[in-house]
């Protein structure tokens, strides 16, 4: 009998889909100004690129996300929600959701918890984290979209599991980074190999 395995799960572009519902609210709200598809998304930063693009969007872009509602009208991504269900209910393991929050924090940490308590229910807000330095933070593995999660602590304990996002998808990654293409890739295998 090992110990128990900690999993952190990010939310953003893991469990809430922050670039389909950034294009859908940035588009309605700006349809006259040039966007990016998603097949075009490069980087982590959305508002970097907006930027790039014309240096008035990404105040636009930014905009978006500062919005009352943008955070809770988030759509689940397919399978998120149910997989970390399931691994809740999992022998000797503990899930968590890590998630950073803006520093515009009228509407962004309210929604967040808003958003767990409406697709997993109020039980589960004892699981959420919020934090804007993950490295703090102890588990034996990240899953986080973001291609390199950095902060006060050089050593993280986690292992980073990159999730595939439209921004990362064409990056080439070192052979020890290991990635989750969705959650309908072996997140169970993946879980085993950290156990002891
Ligand atoms: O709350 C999200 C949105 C914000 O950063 C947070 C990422 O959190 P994690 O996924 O790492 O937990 N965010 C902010 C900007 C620009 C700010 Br200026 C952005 O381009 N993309 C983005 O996700």
């Amino acid at each position: 009998a090992g110990k128990r395995l900690r999993v952190l799960v990010d939310m953003d572009g893991v469990l809430a889909d922050f670039e389909g519902g950034f294009l859908r609210k940035y588009r309605a709200r700006y349809p006259d100004d040039p966007f990016v598809p998603l097949d075009d998304r490069r980087g982590f930063w959305v508002s970097s690129q907006y930027g790039q693009l014309r240096s008035d969007l990404c105040e636009k872009a930014i905009s978006i996300w500062e919005s009352k509602g943008f955070f809770i009208d988030l759509d689940p991504l397919p399978g998120g929600v149910e997989a970390v269900k399931e691994m809740a209910r999992m022998d000797d393991t503990d899930v968590f959701i890590c998630t950073s929050p803006i520093k515009h924090y009228k509407h962004c940490p309210y929604e967040k918890y808003a958003w767990v308590e409406k697709h997993f229910g109020p039980d589960f807000l004892e699981q959420v984290i919020l934090t804007r330095d993950k490295t703090l933070i102890a588990g034996d593995l990240l899953i986080d979209d973001k291609p390199d999660i950095q902060g006060v602590e050089p050593r993280p304990v986690w292992e980073h599991i990159l999730f595939t996002a439209c921004h990362n998808k064409h990056l080439s990654v070192g052979p020890s980074q290991r990635r989750l293409l969705s959650w309908l890739d072996d997140w169970r295998g993946v879980l085993d190999s950290k156990r002891q």
